[in-house]
């Protein structure tokens, strides 16, 4: 199979005919040659996308003509599911279940719901004071689109964090430049093409496949004609990223890194809080940003929680991703692989124990849970966006909070505690762009979403997506007095 770029609306080869394969994690073999962006091409996708937003119909059409073509497109996405399930699933190893179950109809709901906000949206009317020639003046805001959009993603929910980003930049009439990871290419092509079957205008909605540093991705943040980019990946490369950006004087959103802290408290609904903390560090063998890989648990219930949980972790069904019923699946690459390996080859040295897991064939990792980490080893510091969590107790709810605050990141953070106060209480001392109380992953797309310190820089999601996307303008009206 070979995975082309999408470019002005075509299936499009490199310009040098280069191409790198892509592997599938659990065959450990190669299943498609993907084009191989290079700089040039870079330049070519993001003429494409200048001239559809300079000279095309899209970012002049009806917010609903719009939001149509993106509901056609959800339409499309629904009707495809399980091509764009399993081009995820073979890319990078997630069960086959959560690819059918979770990502695919995110993505759609992902592009109604941002058709249907832009179409809604409303700006402000501000009436002002008489000056003292007795002119009346009022304001209003408008929202036109900010431009062309680079739009980076990373590998984890490839489709679905795809649609996170272009769902909104397209809704508010931008065109954009996609560039998927290396490891995921194959989803996005096949959204591209979908795209220019629901009526999107050619040169609206660019793919790019490539690789990041001196390659495709940076020429892509590198060009002067971009007006936004909009970033989802490691902490470090952000920092690379928001460093081209500020050359350019362009705006730029990151979501990066995560080491999500999870309080039990010794008053939480035990049964409930077992099974959300699997979740949220075992879901997509723990490659999320947003995975709970830091659990707290307060003295009381310290032993049963651990007991439990240990229980339920052995109990997850590791496997062949392509199964229905598998729920872990192999690592999305070898060098992820190795990356995920170290931190458990590094115990010896830092300290702390694995409990249970540890295993694994091929790239897998079987679900593994630590105890006795001292508070300053890389397994408690660092993002290691793997299947592998460290349990710490705790004795006081102000430790609690002290120790959860006590990481560069600042994504997201999860409550379980059965008193109100102390879920209010506690929620506000963290510092975290989300908190969970009693759940996780529960999201509603009009909330903010993004973290402070290493987890990044802005938030995305309904209105704050409008705000990124477009250039806020203000029309200040004079409205003279009459002559009566
Ligand atoms: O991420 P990168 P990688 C973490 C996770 C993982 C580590 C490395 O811990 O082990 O990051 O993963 C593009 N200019 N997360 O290497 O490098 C790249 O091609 C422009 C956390 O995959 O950040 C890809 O499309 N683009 C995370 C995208 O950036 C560049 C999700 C992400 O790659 C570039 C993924 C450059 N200079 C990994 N360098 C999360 N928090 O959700 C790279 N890219």
């Amino acid at each position: 199979m070979f995975v082309p770029h999408v470019i002005d609306g075509a299936d499009t080869e490199s310009l040098d005919g280069a191409t790198f394969p892509t592997v599938d994690p659990a065959t450990r073999e190669a299943h498609a040659d993907v084009a191989l962006g290079s700089a040039a091409d870079a330049e070519r996708a993001v003429t494409a996308a200048r001239r559809a937003f300079d000279e095309g119909p899209w970012p002049r059409m009806g917010f609903t003509e719009r939001g149509a073509i993106l509901h056609r497109l959800a339409d499309l996405v629904g009707e495809h599911a399980e091509e764009l399930a399993l081009a995820d699933t073979t890319d990078m190893g997630k069960p086959i279940d959560d690819a059918r179950g979770k990502d695919v109809p995110r993505t759609a709901q992902n592009l109604r719901f941002f058709a249907d906000h832009a179409r809604l949206a409303h700006g402000d009317a501000l009436p002002m004071d008489p000056d003292a020639s007795g002119s009346g003046h009022h304001a209003y805001t408008r929202f036109p689109p900010a431009g062309v959009v680079a739009a980076i993603a990373p590998w984890n929910f490839p489709l679905m964090l795809e649609s996170w980003k272009i769902a909104p930049a397209l809704a508010w009439g931008n065109t954009v430049v996609l560039k998927p990871a290396e490891d995921t290419p194959t989803s996005a092509t096949i959204l591209a093409r979908l795209a220019l079957e629901a009526g999107m205008p050619p040169g609206v909605l660019n793919v790019l496949h490539g690789y990041g540093p001196d390659s495709a991705g940076a020429a892509l943040t590198a060009d002067p004609r971009v007006d936004r980019i909009t970033f989802t990946g490691e902490s470090g490369t952000g920092r690379v990223i928001s460093a081209a950006a500020a050359r350019n004087l362009v705006p730029v959103s990151l979501e990066l890194g995560g080491k999500g802290a999870n309080l039990v408290f010794d008053d939480a609904e035990l049964a409930g809080a077992v099974d959300w903390s699997i979740k949220a560090i075992f879901t997509n063998a723990g490659q999320v940003c947003l995975a709970g890989s830091r659990l707290y648990v307060q003295r009381g219930v310290y032993d049963e929680f651990v007991e439990r949980f240990a229980a339920a972790a052995e109990a997850l069904v590791v496997g062949d991703p392509k199964r229905s019923g598998t729920q872990i699946g192999p690592l999305a690459s070898e060098t992820h692989f190795r990356k995920v390996r170290s931190y458990l080859d590094g115990l010896e040295h830092h300290g702390g124990k694995i409990l249970t897991g540890g295993g694994g064939e091929g790239w897998t990792v079987t679900p593994t849970v630590l105890v006795d980490a001292p508070a300053d080893a890389p397994v408690q510091r660092e993002e290691i966006f793997g299947p592998v969590v460290s349990v710490t107790p705790f004795d006081t709810e102000a430790e609690a909070v002290r120790a959860a605050n006590d990481t560069p990141f600042g994504l997201n953070a999860m409550v379980f505690t059965e008193n109100l106060s102390r879920a209010h209480r506690v929620g506000a001392a963290l510092r975290a762009g989300t908190v969970w109380v009693n759940c996780f992953f529960v999201r509603d797309l009009r909330a903010p979403f993004g973290g402070m310190g290493d987890s990044g820089v802005g938030r995305e999601g309904g209105d704050f997506s409008r705000e990124f996307f477009t250039e806020p303008q203000a029309v200040v009206m004079a409205i003279r007095p009459g002559d009566a």
